[in-house]
């Protein structure tokens, strides 16, 4: 079968009027930043890019060197290209302006450089996630009022994984389409068109260190998930949890299942533990885009109204009939039932 690169399916897609062309360029540029992103995590300690950089973001979590370098080959990709009004980080406390020497575009990028950067220091696979929005209409100055949109506002919405292979999965509002990088070629090959997640699964993903601070109904969820066939679920399931959300959900896209990261007793001040504007919202999009469901638990996480740029928000995403019976047991348990 003759494949396309990311380039040539960006282009097909901008002739159907799916994107225009200084989104193409957007979605190319944040191409060639995750692969120069790609070239420093498979590095590892041969280029010194492991551990701590001694700094901590603004969620006060300590950086590693990559979550910095990271950050840095994405905001120094985009600032120039006359496409993006302005950009937000997760390392970086406000939004990002593009120098007043460059021209400024309508699109705003926000970015988790690289997600589950706890994984780095032990080998295992990280990613980076990225969400697209319009700049509101008529903004001279964009500020962080400007990104404060909900999740159905995104164009476009992706994530690269950093695993055995470089794997690019992107949608533009027409399905999810996944893209391996040829490191000999230095090109993204289209090489998974069209994923669903499939409907039914038996695979749960959630880490079980915090089940004494789950809410009731997902401490009944999760217990009737591990009664297996003998329980009301009548099967048996199996767990998974990588602590890179890029990886359980890239596993989930592919072969099903549910990611639970709830409202926890820990978490609750800070409202969750995932970021929505960054984390949880482009996700949702690409999960409901390959036909699953993306839930707070109360409510559609594409709904949420934004309030904060580094807001948090519960996450409950994947196969639509396990995410409907999380939904449901919050259900039963507002009425009394659960
Ligand atoms: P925990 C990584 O830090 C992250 O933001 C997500 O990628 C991941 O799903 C989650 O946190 C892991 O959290 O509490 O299991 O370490």
């Amino acid at each position: 079968m003759k494949r396309i690169t990311l380039t040539q399916f960006l282009i097909e897609n901008q002739r159907k009027a799916h994107v225009t062309a200084d989104l193409r360029l957007l979605i190319e540029v944040v191409a060639r930043a995750v692969k120069a992103i790609s070239c420093n995590v498979a590095k590892g300690a041969l280029a010194g890019v492991l551990g701590e950089a001694g700094s901590d973001n603004v969620q006060g979590e300590a950086q590693k060197k990559l979550d910095v370098i990271a950050n840095e080959i994405l905001l120094q990709a985009n600032e120039w290209g006359g496409h993006l009004a302005a950009m937000a980080s997760e390392e970086e406390e406000g939004i990002w302006k593009i120098p007043s020497d460059y021209p400024k575009g309508g699109y705003l990028l926000l970015f988790d450089p690289l997600d589950g950067s706890s994984n780095i220091d032990v080998n295992i696979s990280v990613g980076t996630i990225f969400s697209v929005l319009r700049c509101p209409r008529n903004t001279v100055e964009p500020n962080e009022a400007s990104f404060l949109q909900p999740g159905t506002a995104q164009v476009a919405a992706g994530y690269a994984l950093y695993g055995p292979s470089t794997l690019l999965i992107l949608s533009v509002g027409n399905g999810v389409h996944g893209f391996t990088l040829d490191r000999e070629m230095g090109s993204f090959v289209y090489t998974h068109p069209d994923l669903e997640v499939p409907e039914q699964t038996s695979e749960y993903a959630i880490n079980s260190s915090n089940a004494r601070y789950w809410e009731p109904p997902v401490q009944r969820y999760v217990g009737e998930l591990q009664r297996g066939a003998a329980g009301p679920r009548g099967k048996d399931y199996n767990m998974r949890w990588v602590a890179s959300m890029v990886a359980d959900v890239h596993r989930i896209l592919t072969r099903g299942g549910v990611f639970m990261y709830p409202m926890d007793e820990k978490n609750r001040e800070k409202g969750g533990k995932l970021r929505l504007m960054y984390e949880a919202n482009p996700m949702a999009m690409l999960v409901e885009q390959a036909g699953g469901a993306a839930s707070t638990g109360r409510s559609r996480i594409l709904d949420v109204q934004p309030e904060r740029l580094h807001q948090r928000i519960p996450v409950i995403l994947g196969s639509r009939s396990e995410v409907e019976a999380v939904e449901r047991c919050y259900r039963e348990a507002r009425e009394g039932g659960g």
